[in-house]
């Protein structure tokens, strides 16, 4: 009887999950389509993060900013319209830069094969290549999103955990999008490259509990560094996320989070969970880290949240316009 339960439940799941996604997405989508889309955008992509590496970083937060608001269907890319407020001027976007990026390479590949390669796709795609520039990973990227037409502002508020989140919030937030507490540390790996604003971590260095404190998951002497570099109102001083090397992607990231040097408060959060905190003592201790690998497994993963395909969604001429 129980056992006739399961399978009903594992069988309602299977449907539901079929009739969502449609199609799967595809190594070689588009091998007749546009058989070059891969090298045009790795040339475009290299040739932008060449010349402006710290461009890497805010790609990298865009694409995963668009795969949680929405799932991955360059909703992140959309303007705002008379009607309705995008994604893009939400609070949460302020810091996210790269658009023109993005819009260059779509351009490259407009001109080869017009009207196929979705931005969604594009993203997708420059993002695996600004993290390979800055010498990260390497990934293989399914392919075969279409962009969606809604962008609603409110929706990235609602679905982008927030920088005070401790780890039972951010537990939730990635369990709602379909990623476990693995893809939860590893993904926070990301933080290794980029830069932040003071205003993402300042409540941390100032009156943390009301007694002119710090927040006492932050390592104190890092916190005088932070305060020398933040006044408690600064808006505007950008911060490097993982110091002296925020324009290689490497493993430091753990070894500053294990040091009590995480930025945001999901950052330090993450050790309060007992199996995320001993995945970050692994990627310390062992030379033969598994970040990378890992990264990029959970890269592609996250790449595949909500994904439109088929008949569901459009190839878009512009990123910025639903055609
Ligand atoms: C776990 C939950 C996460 C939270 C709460 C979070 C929060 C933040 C915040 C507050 C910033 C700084 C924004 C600013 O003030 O300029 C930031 C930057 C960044 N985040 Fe996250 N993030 C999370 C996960 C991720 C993930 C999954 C990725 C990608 C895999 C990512 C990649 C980045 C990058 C690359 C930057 C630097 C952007 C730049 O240099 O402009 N983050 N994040
Ligand atoms: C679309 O939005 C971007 C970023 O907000 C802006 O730079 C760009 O000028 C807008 N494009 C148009 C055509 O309005
Ligand atoms: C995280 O925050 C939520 C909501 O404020 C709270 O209920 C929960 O107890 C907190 N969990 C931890 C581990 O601090
Ligand atoms: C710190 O917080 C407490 C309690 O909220 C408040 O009474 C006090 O004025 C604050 N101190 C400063 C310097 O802002
Ligand atoms: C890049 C971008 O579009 N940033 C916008 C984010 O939202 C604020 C308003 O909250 C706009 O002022 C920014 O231009």
């Amino acid at each position: 009887m129980a056992l006739a339960k399961h399978f009903v439940v594992v069988f309602a799941l299977l449907f539901v999950f079929n009739s969502c996604s449609g199609q799967r997405l595809k190594l070689r989508y588009y091998r007749k389509t546009c058989p070059k889309v891969e090298a045009i955008v790795k040339r475009e992509t290299t040739r932008i993060i060449t010349r402006a590496p710290t461009l890497a970083a805010p790609l990298l937060r865009m694409h995963f900013h668009d795969c949680f608001v929405r799932g991955c269907d360059g909703s992140v890319l959309l303007n705002s319209t008379r009607r309705a407020q995008a994604e893009k001027d939400a609070i949460p976007n302020q810091s996210l830069r790269g658009f023109g990026a993005v819009d260059r390479v779509k351009s490259a590949v407009e001109r080869k094969c017009p009207g196929v390669v979705s931005c969604a796709d594009i993203l997708a795609l420059v993002t695996r290549d600004a993290v390979s520039v800055l010498n990260g990973p390497f990934w293989k990227v399914p392919l075969g999103r279409k962009d969606g037409k809604v962008s609603i502002a409110a929706e990235a508020l609602t679905n982008l955990p927030p920088p005070f989140f401790n780890v039972t919030q951010l537990k939730a937030s990635f369990a709602s999008k379909g990623l476990n507490s693995k893809d939860l540390v590893v993904l926070s790996g990301g933080h290794t490259i980029g830069t932040s604003h003071c205003s993402s971590f300042s409540s941390r260095l100032y009156n943390f509990t009301g007694r002119g404190d710090s927040d006492p998951a932050l390592d104190s002497n890092y916190a005088a560094r932070l305060r020398r570099k933040c006044s408690p109102t600064d808006v505007t001083t950008l911060v490097e996320m993982d110091p002296g090397s925020f324009k290689t992607f490497d493993e430091d990231y753990f070894a500053l989070v294990a040091k009590r040097r995480g930025l945001f408060t999901s950052d330090s959060a993450l050790l309060a969970d007992a199996k995320i905190r001993a995945y970050i003592n692994r990627q310390v201790a062992t030379k033969g880290s598994t970040f990378f690998k890992d990264f990029a497994k959970s890269m592609v993963k996250m790449g595949k949240i909500g994904v439109l395909t088929g008949n569901n969604g459009e190839i878009r001429k512009r990123c910025a316009f639903v055609n």
